[in-house]
């Protein structure tokens, strides 16, 4: 009966969930959100609706089972049954117990591995980034026009333990106002997005310089592994502007909870803008002369 309970309420919690999948924000969570985050890619839809498509399988298959558990009970009791029978075989039940679930199976397998494809295939981008994973942080490397301008990530407002010590603290520091992360952001925010225009196919190349760590935006439904010494790629092409979150997914020592990972999709025209005050930031912060002036479409 335990299990019967237990199997009823998952089943009901798969239909709660299935209800506010789209109830979460844009680029990041909300309080007690059930669902994913409102997908920005084609791939992030296409992750969600196979996802919902196996919830789907899998509470009819629930409903199934305990549907025949119950039958079973009543059905074969001592008291409604008081001689079984003692037949052992019965071919077609066999024949359909083994065919239904390779069925299944097979229509899990073929819009996954059609997925699969699909995301590890990484198309003609029209522009490339590196994102590194450092202990405990992210920088971004964008090549503009042969010369790599390398921009640091770190978490905004490190180091405090209550949200009203950290506003206090950072103003204390002369931070700006606009460089202080909101409640529901502190903790995901970082010091600098990596920034990238809306409807553009980019490539994203991710590696780490000491332990293993991942890169990943929920929204983008990407997630890959940064490992020392070898270079993953992804790809994604957002298709609406804003903020987006995320945070590092390989446990990678003491600080890995405070490495977030912050993408801004801007719009295209504001696109060669952003990218002009990285390149002039990159040369004031690291006193290197850049003669880069950005045309956008000179970017690859
Ligand atoms: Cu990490």
């Amino acid at each position: 009966m335990a299990r019967l309970t237990a199997a009823l309420t998952f089943t009901g919690l798969l239909a709660l969930g299935a209800g506010s999948a789209y109830a979460a924000g844009l680029g990041q969570p909300d309080p007690w959100q059930l669902g994913y985050q409102e997908p920005a890619t084609d791939i992030a839809e296409r992750v969600q609706n196979l996802s919902w498509w196996l919830h789907v399988l899998a509470a009819v298959i629930t409903l199934f089972v305990t549907a025949l558990l119950v039958y079973v009970c009543v059905k074969f009791s001592a008291k409604n049954n008081p001689t079984p029978s003692r037949f052992t075989h019965n071919t077609t039940v066999e024949v359909v117990w083994t065919v239904v679930p390779v069925l299944i199976l097979v229509a899990m397998a073929y819009p996954s591995i059609k997925l699969l494809y699909y995301q590890e295939t990484v198309p003609e981008s029209e522009l490339t980034i590196k994102a590194t994973g450092y202990q405990w942080y992210w920088d971004y490397t964008y090549n503009v026009e042969g010369e790599d301008i390398v921009v640091e990530s770190l978490m905004a407002g490190k180091g405090y333990s209550t949200y009203d010590e950290m506003v206090a603290g950072m103003k204390a520091e002369g931070e700006p106002d606009e460089a202080i992360p909101g409640e529901m952001e502190w903790k995901l925010a970082a010091t600098a997005p990596m920034v990238v225009p809306v409807n553009t196919k980019v490539r994203l190349h991710v590696t780490a310089a000491d332990v293993m760590h991942a890169w990943t935006v929920p929204s983008f439904g990407v997630k890959v592994d940064a490992v020392p010494g070898r270079l993953n790629e992804l790809w994604f092409e957002a298709t609406k502007t804003g903020r987006f979150y995320g945070q590092c997914s390989e446990l990678c020592g003491r600080d890995h909870s405070y490495m977030p990972i912050m993408v801004d999709v801007v719009p295209q025209e504001e696109w060669e803008e952003r990218l002009n005050g990285i390149v002039e930031e990159y040369a004031a912060r690291t006193g290197k002369p850049t003669g880069v002036k950005v045309a956008a479409a000179a970017v690859e």
